[in-house]
């Protein structure tokens, strides 16, 4: 008897939905026509936003960071936390890791550490130099800090590709860090050609560092996005960089008021540099970052007040083109503006994802950034978390994740295809 009333319910449900989706625009674009002297068909629907993940490797745990070479070979370098870079090349994964720093690590929780070998990127003049930069946990040599994030260039071995050097090792950069969680560790050269740098605000919560919190006090690195020359000794401060003649002022700062930017991007085509923030209790966020910009941190967490201090001018701080609340996420996973070829769909959205396992894409409409979600064939049965995105040298895209269920708990990178 229940299946049968709740199956009239249904007929009535898809009754009244083809009345909807099908009859009442029919009649609402009849009208529209006889309103209108043009003869032109009505403008197309939508296409379909759909992807299908294909699986590349699912040959070790915890893939959160992709990068490649610019140097047309095709290969994927991924992170995996607990230290390792491997590689998949025309998608195999190569059995030997191209390099090891887990002995230079602090030893990291493989099923939930913030800490951990977090971001790789390639010089932009890798074809020649062989260089590369790595930003991971190693144990602090000061009393009170939990650990340091520590930024190290690493060249290429000379007689193998897909080896890096250990004993090329240089120290770029240390950044002390009081707490094990918000940790950044997103690397990309800009088109400009320098090093951008995600800081987290130091860890805890609330950032309760200091009078204002670590995010919106401009003498310390953490909870910013950093911009540096790599060819420098250690490195150098380009002579644009926006707090270069404050006094106070980290010279390395190109935008504050971050709480955890974990992963941003540059997008291939305006060039624009998207990052997500990570939210406290309530709100997660998408930026567009710009030179010099606060992003609010701790006074707003996306477009709420969070911890505001008498008198604070709100009207400085820049707010997120998107954020969305708890009830639909828990922590952001920032993509990319997708501008490869396999999925036209896709073309010009920024794709990014949720922790959660959900993901979205914003579309840029008029003045504002609308979120739809991206529908994914070819998941896991399983529990999936989303760690990370990639993007390839033909800007197609890639999706990093852990999956824990009944196969046991996995990592696994899947490429965005065409479904
Ligand atoms: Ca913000």
């Amino acid at each position: 008897m229940a299946t049968f009333i709740l199956n009239k319910y249904r007929n009535a449900m898809k009754l009244s939905s083809i009345i909807f989706r099908i009859l009442l625009p029919v009649l609402f674009m009849q009208a529209a026509c006889a309103g209108n002297s043009s003869k032109d068909d009505p403008a197309p629907p939508p296409a379909a936003r759909k992807a299908k993940l294909q699986l590349v490797t699912d040959g070790f745990i915890s893939p959160v960071n992709m990068a490649v070479p610019g140097d047309g070979s095709g290969r994927l370098f991924i992170c995996q936390k607990e230290g390792k870079v491997w590689i998949v090349q025309q998608n195999k994964l190569l059995p030997t890791p191209f390099l090891n720093v887990s002995a230079d690590m602090v030893s990291v929780n493989p099923g939930y550490d913030e800490r951990g070998l977090l971001g790789m990127a390639f010089h932009p003049d890798f074809r020649n130099n062989h260089k590369f930069y790595v930003y991971y946990s190693a144990p602090s040599k000061k009393a009170g800090f939990n650990h340091t994030s520590r930024l190290v260039e690493f060249t290429v071995a000379a007689d193998n590709p897909n080896l890096a050097n250990p004993a090329s090792k240089r120290v770029v950069m240390e950044i002390d860090e009081p707490q094990s969680n918000h940790n950044g560790g997103q690397l990309q050269f800009g088109p400009d050609g320098y090093l951008y740098i995600g800081l987290g605000d130091g860890g805890g919560g609330g950032d309760q560092h200091g009078s204002t919190g670590n995010g919106q006090d401009l003498g310390t690195l953490l909870g910013k996005i950093l911009r540096i020359n790599v060819d420098g000794t250690p490195y150098s401060i380009p002579a644009d960089n926006p707090f270069v003649n404050q006094p106070g002022a980290k010279p390395e700062i190109w935008a504050y008021g971050l709480r955890n930017p974990w992963r941003f991007s540059f997008d291939k085509k305006s060039k624009m540099l998207f990052a997500g923030d990570v939210g406290q209790d309530k709100y997660e966020e998408v930026d567009i970052i710009i030179k010099g910009g606060n992003y609010g941190w701790r006074i707003l967490e996306g477009y709420h007040d969070y911890n505001v201090p008498a008198g604070a001018d709100k009207s400085q701080l820049i707010a997120p083109i998107h954020e969305y609340n708890h009830d639909l996420g828990i922590s952001i996973t920032g993509g990319y503006v997708y501008r490869g070829s396999a999925i036209p769909a896709l073309q010009g959205l920024y794709v990014f994802g949720d922790y959660n396992g959900k993901a979205f894409f914003l579309e840029s409409k008029g003045n504002k950034w609308e979120r739809s979600n991206l529908e994914l064939s070819g998941r896991p049965a399983d529990n999936l978390q989303i760690l990370s995105w990639g993007e390839d040298e033909q800007g197609e895209l890639y999706m990093l994740a852990s999956t824990s269920g009944q196969t046991g708990f996995k990592g696994a990178v899947y490429k965005l295809v065409k479904e």
